[in-house]
C-alpha cells in the first residue's frame, strides 16, 4: 500500500491503536462561533482530509458515509492536489479500480472493514451484483454517480503546473487513466442515452447526487411501491436532527428503485424497458460536457487516435444541443425530463443553471441565467446569511432551509459554479462567490451543508468534499501549500 509523509499508514494507525482517534478529533472542532483565518482554515482541511484518509481513497464523511463516494472522490482529488498529487491521483485510481466491464463507475465502492450498522443500503444490499458479469471483484453498488473525475484528473495536473511541482508523474497517470475515463464517458453516452439526445439517463435520485431535490419528486411520486424486503434507516443515526435528512415516504421509494435495479442485475437495457423511474438529468449531461473537454485535453496527452478525439467532440456538440432542448423560458432555467411521464419537471432548483456549467452556450440565455443566479430566487433572496445559492429556491413551494438538497447550500455545488463562472469568464461574479463561499466555512466544521438563513453547518461535519473545496479555494489566497 502507497504511503505518503502527510497520509502515512503508521500515523493513522498510532490513532487507532489509542482507541479514541473520534474522540480525540471531535475535540479539536472550533466552536460553532469560531472564526478562521485562511491559514488556519487550510491547516483544518487538510487535517480533515488525512483524518478521512483511508490508505488509497478517502471515506467521504467520518461516520455518515464510511464508503468512497464517487464524485467526491473526484472533488478530494482536486483538494489533496494542494497536498500531494500523487495521493490525489490515487484517489481517482482507486475508484476506476473499480469500474464496471460496462464502464460505468460505481457510485459507492464499498469498505470492507466498515461495521454492517454504519451505512444502508451497504454492500449486503447489493451482494447480488456479485453475480453479474459486468460487475468488478469487489462489492460496489449498482449506481453512478456525475462525471467529476476527468475534470479532476486534468486539475490535478493544472494544481501542479501552478505549484511548479513536477509533473511527470502526473502525466504519467494521466496517459494511464484515459483509456478508463474514455470507457466511462463512452457508457453514458451511450447506454445511459440510447436516444442519442446528449442527455444522460439516471435511474434513481441518488444518481443525481442531489438525491432529495424536489427535482425529483413528481417522479417519485408516481412510482408504487411493491414487495420488498423491511429496513432500518441507518442515516438518522448519525444527524441530530431528523428534517436534516429526506422523510420516509421518500426513502421508501429511494429503496424500492434499488431493489427493482438490483433484481435486473443492473442491466441498462433491462432498467430502461421496465423502471418506473427514467429522467434526464440535465446537471450530470452538464457536467459531462464540461468533463468531455477535459478528456480532450488528456486525450491529447495520451496520444489518443484521432477518431477518440472526434469522438468525444461529438459528445461535447451533442451535450450542449440536448441542454439547449431543455431550456425553460419561464423559469430562465434548465429542466430535467421525466421520461416515463413525458415531461419536464418544473421546479427552480440549482440544478437549472447547467447550461452555465456545460459551458459556450447562447449569450443572451446566459444573462438570464445570471440574473436568476442573482435574484431572489437564488443568491440574491434578502434573508440568506451569504449570498449564496440555496440547492431549492426558497420561493418553491418544497423549499426546506434543513432539508437534505431541499433548500441548503452545499459547497461543492458553490465550487461548480465559481469553476464555471471562472470559465466562462464571469471573474468577478466568480470572485465573489468564493469570497463567500470561504466566509461560510471559516466556521472550521466542514458541514456536508448549510442552513441558507443561519449559516449553520448541517449534516455530516468533517465532510471530505467540503475540506477539499476550501483548500483549493484557498490555494488561490497564497495559502501554505505541501509537497
Ligand atoms: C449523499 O448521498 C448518499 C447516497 O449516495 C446518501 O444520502 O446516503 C449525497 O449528498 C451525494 O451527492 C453524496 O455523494 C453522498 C456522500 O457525500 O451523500
Amino acid at each position: 500500500m502507497a504511503t505518503s509523509r502527510y497520509f502515512g499508514r503508521r500515523e493513522r494507525k498510532k490513532e487507532d491503536d489509542d482507541g479514541s482517534r473520534t474522540d480525540a478529533w471531535m475535540k479539536t472542532l472550533p466552536p460553532e462561533e469560531a472564526h478562521l483565518e485562511p491559514g488556519g482554515l487550510a491547516a483544518r482541511a487538510a487535517a480533515v482530509l488525512r483524518e478521512n484518509d483511508m490508505g488509497t481513497w478517502t471515506r467521504a464523511a467520518p461516520s455518515l458515509y464510511p464508503h468512497q463516494w464517487s464524485w467526491d472522490s473526484a472533488f478530494i482529488a482536486i483538494g489533496l492536489a494542494h497536498l500531494d498529487t500523487r495521493r490525489a491521483a490515487g484517489e481517482i485510481r482507486n475508484l476506476f479500480d473499480h469500474q464496471w466491464a460496462t464502464g460505468k463507475v460505481p457510485h459507492i465502492v464499498f469498505n470492507p472493514d466498515a461495521p454492517p450498522e454504519s451505512y444502508f443500503p451497504g454492500p449486503e444490499h447489493w451482494s447480488s451484483l456479485a453475480d453479474s458479469p459486468d460487475a468488478p471483484p469487489a462489492m460496489t453498488s449498482g449506481l453512478c454517480q456525475p462525471p467529476v473525475h476527468a475534470i479532476a484528473a486534468r486539475r490535478i495536473l493544472e494544481t501542479c503546473e501552478r505549484r511548479g511541482v513536477e509533473t511527470a508523474g502526473t502525466l504519467d497517470f494521466l496517459r494511464e487513466i484515459y483509456p478508463r475515463l474514455f470507457a466511462w464517458h463512452r457508457y453514458l453516452a451511450t447506454a445511459r442515452d440510447p436516444e442519442g439526445s446528449g442527455l444522460v439517463t439516471i435511474y434513481h435520485p441518488w444518481e443525481s447526487g442531489t438525491d432529495n431535490s424536489p427535482r425529483w419528486s413528481a417522479a417519485l411520486e408516481r412510482i408504487e411501491i411493491g414487495e420488498a424486503p423491511e429496513y432500518e434507516r441507518l442515516d438518522l443515526k448519525h444527524v441530530a436532527d431528523p428534517s436534516e435528512r429526506p422523510i420516509d415516504a421518500v426513502y421508501d421509494r429511494f429503496i424500492w428503485l434499488v431493489e427493482l435495479i438490483r433484481r435486473t442485475g443492473c442491466d441498462d437495457a433491462v432498467i430502461q424497458a421496465t423502471s418506473p423511474f427514467l429522467v434526464k438529468d440535465v446537471l450530470m449531461s452538464a457536467i459531462l460536457v464540461r468533463a468531455n473537454e477535459a478528456l480532450l485535453d488528456i486525450a491529447e496527452i495520451a496520444g489518443a487516435p484521432q477518431g477518440d478525439l472526434a469522438t468525444i467532440r461529438a459528445w461535447i456538440e451533442r451535450g450542449r444541443q440536448g441542454l439547449d432542448e431543455r431550456w425553460d423560458p419561464e423559469l430562465g432555467l434548465c429542466l430535467d425530463y421525466d421520461l416515463r411521464a413525458g415531461e419536464p419537471l418544473r421546479v427552480s432548483t440549482v440544478a437549472g443553471f447547467a447550461p452555465l456549467v456545460a459551458g459556450a452556450g447562447d449569450t443572451d440565455r446566459l444573462r438570464v441565467l445570471l440574473e436568476v443566479l442573482d435574484s431572489p430566487l437564488f443568491a440574491g433572496h434578502p434573508d440568506l446569511r451569504w449570498p449564496l445559492p440555496p440547492s431549492t429556491s426558497p420561493q418553491e413551494p418544497r423549499f426546506h432551509p434543513r432539508s437534505y438538497w431541499r433548500g441548503p447550500i452545499w459547497p461543492v455545488v458553490n465550487w461548480l459554479l465559481w469553476w464555471s463562472l471562472e470559465r466562462t469568464g464571469e471573474k468577478e461574479r466568480a470572485a465573489r462567490l468564493r469570497s463567500h463561499g470561504l466566509a461560510q466555512l471559516s466556521d472550521g466544521r466542514f458541514g456536508e451543508y448549510y442552513e441558507p438563513f443561519t449559516g449553520e453547518a448541517l449534516g455530516s461535519r468533517d465532510q471530505s468534499w467540503t475540506a477539499a473545496v476550501a483548500l483549493d479555494w484557498l490555494a488561490g489566497d497564497g495559502a501554505p501549500e505541501e509537497q
